[in-house]
Formats: structure tokens, C-alpha cells, sequence
């Protein structure tokens, strides 16, 4: 792991463009479950990948809703953990040494921003916006639970609130896709952490960056559907590794 992570670090410390794409490993450690093993309680019975969809929340408004409005508080009441710190922390780094730094998530728990990255390209959209089904109006949801499910647009008598993320089946935000491609095809340096990079479009960056040149560094504690397919892996806890490798990057 030693040399692993020196290669990694010296990579990074080398690359002028650095991409990082995350995935739902770097909440873990802030105590948020993994995307694949978020049901549990009540919810165990359903497959995330089913209820992640418009199907689900026409089918049963009330279900999907409760289930979002259970994570959003979820989401809520972590605190953003050392490798979400770390990334920020590496932001700043990378950018102080006059490179370029490009932070892509597949999360919806906006805790990179509250660790204090910015510019955070969101491709899956994020829980805490919900919006209007019949206007397409976005708005923030108060800081507690949801009473009434599903939840009554204000904006139209017809309409229900949906989490403002991307479901199966629903397309991405097309200017944030094209802000995160053009990063990875121009990266000297890809960085996927805690992802099974099995959801598309997203996973599809790694290969983008690995076609465009870049040398592609992987952190998760189990081999993934990328592990293959990147020029470093790292089989480690983010908030573990994330520190020590900007350690290495500063000293
Ligand atoms: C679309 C929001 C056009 C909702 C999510 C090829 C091209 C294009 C589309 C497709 C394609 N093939 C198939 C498709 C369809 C589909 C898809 O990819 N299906 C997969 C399952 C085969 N894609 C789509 O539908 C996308 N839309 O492309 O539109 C289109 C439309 C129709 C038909 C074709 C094309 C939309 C995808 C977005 C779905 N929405 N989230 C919500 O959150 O509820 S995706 C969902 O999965 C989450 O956002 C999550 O982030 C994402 C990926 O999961 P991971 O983040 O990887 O999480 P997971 O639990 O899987 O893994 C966690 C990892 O962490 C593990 O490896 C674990 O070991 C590790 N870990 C654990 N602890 C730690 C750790 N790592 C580090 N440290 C730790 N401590």
C-alpha cells in the first residue's frame, strides 16, 4: 500500500488537470448507507435501483416520497467526514499551485459542499431541492420531517413536490454531463472513489479520462466494477486514505 500510495500521491502532485469522481463510499464513513445497501429497517424489502424511479413514484407518490424525505433528514443530520475534507482541502492544493481541480459526484447529500468544495458538478441532482411535478419549480424543503406524504406542490393544486434528483431512467442534467466529460477528457489525472461504477452515464467518465491520457487512481475497499480497468487501485476507506495521500502530496 506504501508504494501505492506514494505512486498515487505523485501522480496527483503531477497532473496540472485533476478530476475526482465520487460515489456513495465517501458518505459511508458520515454514516450515510451505501446506494446498494441503503435499505434497511422498514425499507428492507425494496430494491433501491425500482424505487429510484419515475415508475415507483407514479406508482405509489407516497412510498418514494417517504423513502427520500427518511434519506434527506438522513443526509441532514451527517456531518461531512476526513475524505470529504481532504478532497476540499485538495481543491485548494491543487488550485494554489496553479493546476486545475474538477470535483464530480454521483451523490445527492450535498456533504462535499459542506466540507468546502466548490464548483461540485452534481450529476444526480440533490435531496434537499425538491420540485414541483406540473411547473418544474425547484424548492428547498424545511429541516425537518415531511408530515404529509406525498407532499402537495404549493405552486399547483395538481402537482406533488418529487426530489429534485435524477431517477433511473431520467436523463441528466445535460449542461452538468458536459462539464464533467470535458473535465475527463482533458484530466491528466482521474481520481473515482466509492463507487461500484456500475451506474451510467457516470461510471463512463473513468474510461473518458483513461482514453484522453489520464492516469486513473481508484480508493474503495472492495474491487469494483473499474478495478480492471484503472492504472492504480487503492483498496481502502476513503476518509482513511484521503488524508494520507495529501499528506504525501504536501509534505
Ligand atoms: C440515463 C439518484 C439516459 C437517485 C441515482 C448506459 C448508458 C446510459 C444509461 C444506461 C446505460 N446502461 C444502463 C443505463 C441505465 C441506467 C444505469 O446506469 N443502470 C445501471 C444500474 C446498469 N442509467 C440511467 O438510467 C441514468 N440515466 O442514462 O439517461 C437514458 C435513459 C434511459 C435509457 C438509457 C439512457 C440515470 C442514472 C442515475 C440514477 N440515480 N441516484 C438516488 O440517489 O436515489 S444513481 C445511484 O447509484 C446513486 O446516485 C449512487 O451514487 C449511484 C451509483 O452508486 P454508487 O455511488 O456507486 O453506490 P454503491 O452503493 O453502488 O457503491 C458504493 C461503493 O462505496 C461500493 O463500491 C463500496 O465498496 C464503497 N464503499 C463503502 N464504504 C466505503 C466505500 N468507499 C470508500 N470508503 C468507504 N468507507
Amino acid at each position: 500500500m506504501e508504494a501505492l500510495l506514494d505512486r498515487a500521491a505523485s501522480v496527483l502532485s503531477a497532473a496540472k488537470r485533476v478530476v475526482v469522481l465520487t460515489g456513495a463510499g465517501i458518505s459511508a464513513e458520515s454514516g450515510i448507507r451505501t446506494f446498494r445497501d441503503t435499505m434497511e429497517g422498514l425499507w428492507k424489502e425494496f430494491d433501491p435501483q425500482t424505487l429510484a424511479t419515475p415508475q415507483a413514484f407514479a406508482a405509489d407518490p407516497a412510498l418514494v416520497s417517504r423513502w427520500y424525505d427518511h434519506r434527506r433528514i438522513g443526509c441532514l443530520h451527517a456531518e461531512p467526514n476526513p475524505g470529504h475534507a481532504a478532497l476540499a482541502q485538495l481543491q485548494q492544493t491543487l488550485l494554489g499551485r496553479g493546476g486545475s481541480f474538477t470535483l464530480v459526484t454521483q451523490n445527492v447529500d450535498r456533504l462535499h459542499q459542506r466540507a468546502g468544495s466548490t464548483g461540485v458538478l452534481e450529476l444526480h441532482g440533490n435531496i434537499h431541492i425538491w420540485r414541483c411535478t406540473r411547473t418544474g419549480r425547484e424548492m428547498p424543503l424545511p429541516p425537518e420531517p415531511l408530515t404529509e406524504f406525498p407532499i402537495r406542490s404549493p405552486l399547483d393544486p395538481a402537482g406533488l413536490l418529487r426530489p429534485g434528483v435524477v431517477w433511473f431512467g431520467e436523463t441528466l442534467p445535460a449542461e452538468t454531463l458536459l462539464a464533467a466529460e470535458e473535465a475527463a477528457s482533458a484530466a491528466g489525472a482521474l481520481l473515482t472513489i466509492g463507487t461500484s461504477a456500475v451506474v451510467y452515464p457516470a461510471a463512463g467518465l473513468i474510461d473518458l479520462a483513461a482514453a484522453a491520457g489520464a492516469t486513473t487512481i481508484e480508493i474503495n475497499p472492495t474491487t469494483t466494477a473499474a478495478s480492471s480497468r484503472v492504472d492504480v487501485v487503492l483498496i481502502a476507506k476513503a476518509g482513511l486514505v484521503l488524508p494520507e495521500l495529501l499528506r504525501r502530496m504536501t509534505r
